[in-house]
């Protein structure tokens, strides 16, 4: 076993008998949400993994080690220590070496997972080409990563905060697949529709877990993106979203917010311009990508 890779009791059970496992991330726990929801969400999306026939694995560095699986003690240190560094695949050396305590992304969680043996991973939103990306060159080191390391990454789209269509481009350059569950549209985080299609529509668990493994099959390194669409009930209207987006990219353009700091700047803004109903749709959407990633990681588990 790798000499950093740390595996709770629960992960390392799951492991010697074989079990589906699905990895999560911790930056949506504490850059992501606002306390308490963010870690009531985080052990809800465990309990629906688990219900749903897989073991669940949060990941986060703690200690010097790559966590595989948190206690619920470290859930909660994860959702409340104003210092957890978002660690994306940069900052793994420095926050390992230095025993802070990270918070890893979805680059950075790939990584991990993939040392643990983890080839499925839930979470919200990944990270994009962003709006005005051609002058500020802010690219999401997540696109990068799923360009080489090879996990299923499960989540709702990408925010209308980014560029989706040249997220969509940067992918495809990359030779990432993206898959869409239930309709060919690729979502767009908060609500149902971008306006692009994804590439291909697999609606089952054994059709996704095909396309994969053929993938992976043939040696062709590097994630796949399976978006599945919020929960119609549960979708904010566009119009609404899309003004309280423009005026948050406006606010953090107005205070020179750049770098890492971008991403966690915009969430937090569109939450407090929604009065919060922004964070419901994300915990809505976050738990029906659990229940389509287990059933998915299950699935990778039939021959
Ligand atoms: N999008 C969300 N919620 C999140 C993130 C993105 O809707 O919590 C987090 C994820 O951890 C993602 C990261 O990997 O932000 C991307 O940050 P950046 O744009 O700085 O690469
Ligand atoms: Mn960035």
């Amino acid at each position: 076993m790798h000499q950093y890779l740390l595996f709770s009791p629960e992960v390392a059970a799951a492991r010697a008998a074989g079990k589906a496992i699905v990895a999560l991330e911790s930056t949506i726990i504490s850059h992501g949400m606002p306390y308490p929801q963010n870690v009531q969400m985080a052990r809800e999306v465990e309990q629906i993994i688990r219900d749903g026939g897989a073991v669940p694995a949060t990941i986060a560095i703690i200690g010097g080690k790559i966590c595989i699986g948190l206690s619920d003690e470290q859930l909660e240190l994860l959702g409340t220590s104003p210092d957890a560094m978002k660690v994306s695949r940069r900052d793994l050396p420095f926050v390992l070496s230095q025993s802070k305590l990270g918070a890893t992304t979805v680059a950075a969680t790939m990584i991990c997972a993939e040392l643990a043996g983890i080839s499925v991973f839930v979470t919200g939103g990944i990270g994009g080409v962003h709006r005005g990306a051609e002058t500020s060159f802010d690219i999401s080191a997540d696109l990068q990563e799923l360009a080489q390391t090879s996990v299923a990454v499960v989540c709702a789209g990408v925010k209308s905060i980014l560029d989706i269509g040249l997220t969509l481009e940067y992918l495809e350059t990359h030779g990432v697949p993206v898959v869409s569950v239930g309709q060919r549209g690729f979502p767009a985080f908060f609500t149902r529709e971008s306006g692009f299609n994804a590439d291909f529509q697999l609606d089952t668990p054994a059709e996704q877990a095909g396309f994969i493994r053929t993938k992976w099959a043939l040696g062709l390194k590097g994630g796949v993106v399976v978006s599945n669409p919020v929960p119609a009930s549960e979708a904010m209207p566009k119009e609404e979203i899309d003004a309280i987006t423009l005026q948050a990219l406006g606010e953090a353009d107005d205070q020179g917010v750049t770098g890492k700091n971008v991403t966690p700047f915009l969430l937090a803004r569109i939450k407090a311009l929604t009065a919060g109903r922004s964070l419901v749709t994300n915990i809505a959407l976050v738990k029906n990508n659990a229940r389509c990633g287990a059933a998915l990681a299950v699935a990778m588990l039939a021959a």
